[in-house]
Order: structure tokens, then C-alpha cells, then sequence
């Protein structure tokens, strides 16, 4: 706990608050048919995959670690272990000792011995013999070397873009053929879903002229490749000694954090479980809600058990094969469908299932897995899920993985700017980004949706590391301009920079938004910066945003560079519940507004729902052409069991008690019944407006996590988690809020 002090200094004192709190720190029936008129159960198997023949497989583009970023980075930024993927590549292809025949010493010195003298003091070379350097051909050489290493760096920051290049230009292959590794896995890097990406490609690749694409390309590497000259201008104009006191600084801060990282979990300090409130179950007074809300419990018993008898440890199920579906976003990381699934077989009651979840996780979570993983995936999903299990029932075992899988994902922050990695390898610690992302860029919505559980991974260890990773992202992104007030979905880790100003809240930007209001109501409200951005981005929202269709529907647009796009993805609906959530600590004027807001975009959501065969929302729907609220591209007309919806069911039911919110809620469950429930689980569906079911053969874990969730609190009174006391994290994991109890901290302290 002694780190405590540094977060102290390291944090705004709100958030410090956060570390120093450590706390010493009924089986469901089916009703009649009448309520579940029957679908088609005659499953049919359409392709074999599901989302999974889709999902991308990336491959590290870094091979191991290099130290040329010695002499390519002078910058105050934060290169810290050398895995760079520019610098490692660099190093890779051409050594520094391949340079050195060419300059060599009679005295066996080379350039490495020059540069080490000049640079690392142990050369000794200095003005020393015939054979020397002077300190104007060390420059020259230095000036030759760092071009080289610039060229390397830009053609290697872009290979994705490059690649994706030949594909077009050389092959022509048809967007819809390419391997989704390249394409951007769903909206919000909402990766779960690669047909979106696929979508996205042919809505952005297709129509673009190769020419066109060949000069855009172009463009960029030659950017980036003034870029990085400049770069090495600046380097060039430093004294020697500067540049030798920048790496020795920049040296030790990468040993610093390679210690800190290792040491930070010898051992987890004891902390004093508090009993979680509002965990209760309660049955609703009223018999048809009771009724209801037994269904849903039946729902998830259905989904649980298929899971169980048909794909038990892997990550999901694949209702129609009955076997287990596996998606790259977990690397080899098994079980998410337990994790994702073990608080709402919590509060559901379902304590049996929930030992059974518990003691696979003792002997099977392992987090050893030498594969790339999605950090805000498995942050989302597995730390949330193991955190929220251990707020709930006290069980150690949920804190114990839950630090030590945070551990395994601090490599990520390992960027000059510390904005982290989408991707990274769980064994080797190595990042990356996704292939298709503008620039090499990471995204908003991913790198800005850890806040909350880092936060609570520093309150449950004692150790500060984890908020002061996600708290220097804030600081990254109030130093940048906004354009317009708003947050561009891409941010480039090496240069700190944005990337393509594409602006949404929907896929891609979506959680940044729930998690800077969220961050200021976990704190108790005492995290006034989280707020502040969190008023100031909406507000910009829906100034640039958000439209009015002729027929009255409020939607919230994309804005690419200036324009708008008027699609709203299913994704966006979660707006609602966020806005009205929000609107307590709104402005006076405004709270009412905010509220309203919710309850417009909870209404074409519904909309959306409505206006299909399936009364299931699309991916993605439209208010141009002459429609509103439909989906009008084939590639947008699936439903993947997305909670979303039902999402701001919750928060308006919770906020408004108008009994619409349940009937809209109720009209789901039918729908699900009826359209997405076979003998083995639930699946999505590949086209909602078509009169059969096409399945894609996939039982979400976030179905279970999410989707029977919501609904289940819904058709609960208020407290069962109050609304007060419980934030939920994007995946529906519940963390408590952080008090700020004087006396407790006090009593520590001594
Ligand atoms: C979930 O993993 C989370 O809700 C995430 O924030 C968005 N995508 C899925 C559900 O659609």
C-alpha cells in the first residue's frame, strides 16, 4: 500500500481518492403459447461459421525487440521497451553492426563505437587518432543513418494501408472476399463483429477508384515519411550530450516500468469485503411482472444450459452446430461465455450454476495464452466480469484473477504516448493495432473504455499502476485540440496525434462517452474533470450530431471530416440510457432536456425494432432516401442478440417508471422467443426484414451478460441495484461506487 502515495501525487485528487479506498478494503417456466406464439425452430445451418469465419486473426507485424529507437526517437514521448513496431522492424533489417565495415576504425571502432562515444559516453573515440570522428562527421552519420531508419519507419508504420493497396490495385479482389483480418471488426471496435468490418470495407473500400486509393496512399506514406525527417531534423539539432541524457532518461523509465509491472503482484493486500447492497432478490409484487420476469430467468437456464452441454470452457456456443464457437478477440483465452454470464447467474439466483462457473475458473482461467487478444475486449468482458463476480459474492478468487489478468494486459500502454495497443500478446507482451485502422491508429471507443475497471483494479490491489495508465490518457487527450468540440474515433499512439476525423457514438466512439460519465459517478461524484468532458462532448454531439427526421424521429448521425452521415447504428441506441443517466448532473436547465433526449432516442430505437419482419433492431439503420429507421443495405439488416435496446429500456424504466418501457422490453422477449430461440440456445439472425430466420449460428456471451440482464431489471423493482450504489460497465458488469469514507481511510492510514 505504500505505492498509495505516489498515486497521491500522480492523480487529480478525486481519482486518488479511488486507490486509497481499498476496503481494508427460482426455476423459470416457459408460460403458454399464447405469450410465445412459435417461430420456426425448424433450425437451418445457413454457411458453417457463424461470425467466427469472419473474425480476424491477426498476426504481430513486431518481431522481437530492437534498440535502434535510441536514435530515432528524441521526443519527450515514451518509448519504452523497444517494440516499437517501426523500431523493432528497423533493428530487424538493418542492424547498426551492418552500417559498420563501411565506417570502420585500424582501431576496430565503428559507428557503434562512434555513437557510443558520442552518444552512450563509452566509445572514447573523441578527437582521439587519425582513425576518429569528428563531431561533424558523427553528425553526418548520424544524418545518413537516421534517414534510413525514417524510410524503414515509414514504410513499415503503413504496411497495413500498403497492403490493403496491392489488394486493390494489383489483385482487385473484391472487398467482400478479402479476410476480415483487414477490415475494421465491428463498429465501436465492437470486434465481436466482423461483418460489420466487412460491411464497413464495402461502404469505404468498393466504390473507391484504385487510382484514387493509389494516390491517398501515396499521400500518407509520403506524410509520414516528412514526418519522421523532421523528426530526425529535430534529433540532429540537440547537443550530443542532450540526446545521450534523453536516452538514459528514457532507458531507465522503460526499466522503471518493466519492474513495476513485474513486482506490482507478489501478493494482493488483504482488503475487508463490503457486503454489496441491493443484491436481494426480491419477487415483484405485481403477478404478471413476476410472471414475466420468471421468463426471462427460463431464458437464460436455456442459454446457459446449451452452452453447458455443448461448447462448456470455450468461449461461446454456436446454437445450430452445437459446439463451440471460438473468436480471435480472446486469443487463446478460454471460457468467456462463464465469465460474461457469472453476475447475472448471480443475481438471477441461479447459485448452482454460479459454483459450477466458480470452480472452472479456479482450475481453468488461464491467462498464459500466447495469442493476441483485443484488450478492450477481454478488459470489457473478462476483467469486468471477474470483478463485478467478486463485488457480489466476496470471493477471492474473482479479485485474485481479475488483478492478475490486468497485469497481463499493462504491456499494451507500452506506446510513446501511452495510449494503448489494440492487440497484444498475452505471453510475449508484444502490441499492435488493428490492420485497418486510419494510420496505425488506436481507437477511441477501445482505449477509452478501461477507466472504469483500472480504476477498480488499483482499488482492489493497493497498487496505483493501473490508474495512472488510464488517467494519462485523459491527460493525452485534453492536451489535443478537438475539431468542432469533438473526439475523432482515432488517435495514433506513436505520435500522440489524431488519426482521420471520423466522429461517432455509435461503433468505434461509443463507450469513451458512457465511460467519462460513468468515471464521474463512480468517483461519487467527486471525478469533476470525467464530467466536465463528458458535458462538453455532448453538447458537441448534439450540436454536429443530432438530427430531427422529417417524421419527427430524433437520431444521432456519423460525422465524417465535416459531413454527416445519416445512419444510426444499433450500437448508438445504448445513447439513450447514457443520456438520461447523465441528466441529474446536468445543468439545471438542461437535466429535463437530457432526460427527453433519452426517452427520443429510446423511441426510434424502438422504431427501428418496429419496422422489421422480426421486431429486432438491424445493425444498422437509415434516415435518408426517402426512409427513416430502417436498414437499407443488405450488410446492415442482421441482429447479433445486441443488448443495446433493451439497454435504455432499463434506464428509462428505471428513471421515467413509464410503463411503455416495459411493454417495449416485453415485445423483445417475444421477438427473441420467437425469431433467435432454438433447441440449442439463442442466435442471431442474418436478415430481420426477411420473413424467415437465416441464423448466423452464434449464442453471443453478451446475451447472457447484457441482453437477459437488462431485461431481467426491468421486470425487477428498483432495488435490486440501485441505480444509486451500482454503475455497470459496458459489458453490464457491475462495479460499486467508490465512497469516500474519512474514517475508513483514516483507520487505515494508522
Ligand atoms: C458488448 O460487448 C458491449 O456492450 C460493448 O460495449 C458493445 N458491443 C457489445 C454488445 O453489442
Amino acid at each position: 500500500m505504500e505505492n498509495l502515495s505516489n498515486c497521491y501525487e500522480a492523480l487529480q485528487p478525486a481519482v486518488c481518492h479511488a486507490c486509497l479506498f481499498a476496503k481494508g478494503a427460482a426455476p423459470g417456466r416457459r408460460p403458454g403459447g399464447e405469450l410465445f406464439p412459435l417461430g420456426r425452430p425448424a433450425a437451418q445451418r445457413i454457411g458453417s461459421g457463424g461470425l467466427d469465419a469472419q473474425d480476424p486473426a491477426p498476426q504481430p507485424l513486431t518481431p522481437g525487440s530492437g534498440e535502434v529507437w535510441l536514435l530515432t526517437r528524441s521526443a519527450p514521448g515514451h518509448w519504452t521497451d523497444g517494440r516499437s513496431a517501426a523500431a523493432a522492424t528497423a533493428a530487424a533489417a538493418m542492424p547498426v553492426g551492418g552500417l559498420l565495415p563501411l565506417f570502420s576504425s585500424p582501431a576496430g571502432g565503428g559507428l557503434g563505437g562512434g555513437l557510443g562515444g558520442g552518444l552512450g559516453g563509452g566509445g572514447g573515440r573523441k578527437g582521439s587518432g587519425p582513425s576518429a570522428f569528428r563531431l561533424t562527421e558523427k553528425f553526418v552519420l548520424l544524418l545518413v543513418f537516421s534517414a534510413f531508419i525514417t524510410l524503414c519507419f515509414g514504410a513499415i508504420f503503413f504496411l497495413p494501408d500498403s497492403s490493403k493497396l496491392l489488394s486493390g490495385v494489383l489483385f482487385h479482389s473484391s472487398p467482400a472476399l478479402q479476410p476480415a483480418a483487414d477490415h475494421k471488426p465491428g463498429p465501436g471496435a465492437r470486434a465481436e463483429d466482423a461483418a460489420e468490418g466487412l460491411a464497413r470495407q464495402r461502404e469505404e473500400g468498393a466504390p473507391r477508384n484504385p487510382a484514387s486509393a493509389l494516390e491517398d496512399n501515396l499521400a500518407r506514406i509520403r506524410e509520414n515519411h516528412e514526418r519522421a525527417l523532421r523528426e530526425a531534423k529535430e534529433t540532429l539539432q540537440k547537443l550530443p550530450e542532450e540526446i545521450q541524457r534523453d536516452i538514459l532518461l528514457e532507458k531507465e523509465k522503460v526499466a522503471q516500468d518493466q519492474l513495476r509491472d513485474k513486482e506490482t503482484f507478489r501478493g494482493l493486500p488483504e482488503v475487508d469485503f463490503v457486503p454489496p447492497i441491493g443484491v436481494e432478490n426480491r419477487e415483484p409484487a405485481d403477478e404478471a411482472i413476476r410472471e414475466k420476469r420468471a421468463k426471462i430467468v427460463e431464458m437464460m437456464k436455456h442459454a446457459w444450459n446449451n452452452y453447458k452441454r455443448y461448447a462448456w470452457g470455450l468461449n461461446e456456443l454456436k446454437p445450430i452446430s452445437k459446439e463451440g464457437h471460438s473468436s480471435s478477440l480472446f486469443g487463446n483465452i478460454k471460457g468467456a461465455t462463464i465469465v460474461d454470464a457469472l453476475d447475472t447467474l448471480f443475481i438471477m439466483g441461479m447459485k448452482n450454476e454460479f459454483q459450477e462457473a466458480k470452480s472452472w475458473i479456479e482450475k481453468n482461467l488461464d491467462f498464459n495464452v500466447n495469442a493476441e487478444i483485443s484488450v478492450f475486449e477481454v478488459n470489457i468482458r473478462f476483467v469486468g466480469g471477474l470483478l463485478s463476480a467478486y463485488y457480489l459474492s466476496g470471493e477471492e478468487i474473482f479479485r485474485k484473477k481479475a488483478v492478475e489478468l490486468g497485469v497481463k494486459l499493462l504491456p499494451a500502454f507500452h506506446t510513446p504516448s501511452g495510449i494503448p495497443w489494440a492487440l497484444l500478446n498475452m505471453k510475449s507482451g508484444i502490441g499492435r493495432n488493428w490492420p485497418w485502422a486510419s494510420g496505425g491508429s488506436s481507437i477511441l471507443a477501445e482505449f477509452g473504455t478501461l477507466h472504469l475497471e483500472f480504476m477498480h483494479l488499483s482499488h482492489l490491489s493497493g497498487n496505483p499502476i493501473f490508474a495512472e495508465k488510464v488517467m494519462n490518457i485523459r491527460k493525452v487527450l485534453n492536451k489535443l485540440e478537438k475539431p468542432e468540440g469533438l473526439y475523432p474515433n482515432y488517435l495514433n499512439p506513436s505520435s500522440g496525434q489524431w488519426g482521420q476525423h471520423h466522429v461517432s457514438v455509435g461503433g468505434l466512439g461509443d463507450s469513451f462517452y458512457e465511460y467519462l460519465l460513468k468515471a464521474w459517478l463512480m468517483s461519487d461524484k467527486r471525478d469533476l474533470e470525467a464530467k466536465k468532458m463528458y458535458f462538453d462532448a455532448i453538447q458537441a454531439i448534439e450540436t454536429h450530431l443530432i438530427r430531427k427526421s422529417s417524421g419527427g424521429l430524433t437520431y444521432i448521425a456519423e460525422w465524417k471530416g465535416g459531413l454527416l452521415e445519416h445512419k444510426m447504428g444499433h450500437l448508438t441506441c445504448f445513447a439513450g440510457g447514457m443520456f438520461a443517466l447523465g441528466a441529474d448532473g446536468a445543468p439545471e436547465a438542461l437535466a429535463q432536456h437530457y432526460l427527453e433526449l433519452g426517452a427520443e432516442i429510446a423511441r426510434t430505437c424502438h422504431e427501428s425494432y418496429n419496422r422489421t419482419f422480426m421486431k429486432l433492431g438491424p445493425e444498422a439503420f437509415r434516415f435518408d432516401g426517402g426512409v427513416e429507421a430502417i436498414a437499407t443495405r443488405q450488410n446492415e439488416k442482421y441482429y447479433i442478440l445486441r443488448p443495446e435496446v433493451i439497454e435504455t429500456y432499463m434506464y428509462m424504466w428505471r428513471l421515467t417508471h413509464d410503463p411503455q418501457y416495459r411493454k417495449w422490453a416485453w415485445e423483445a422477449v417475444e421477438a427473441l422467443e420467437n425469431h433467435c430461440r432454438v433447441k440449442g440456445g439463442y442466435s442471431g439472425l442474418r436478415d430481420v426484414y426477411f420473413i424467415y430466420e437465416t441464423y448466423d449460428d452464434v449464442q453471443q456471451s453478451f446475451f447472457l451478460a447484457e441482453t437477459l440482464k437488462y431485461l431481467y431489471l426491468i421486470f425487477s423493482e428498483d432495488d435490486l441495484l440501485p441505480l444509486e450504489h451500482w454503475i455497470f460497465n459496458t459489458e453490464a458488469h457491475l462495479l460499486p461506487i467508490l465512497r469516500e469514507d474519512k474514517k475508513e481511510v483514516e483507520v487505515k492510514e494508522k
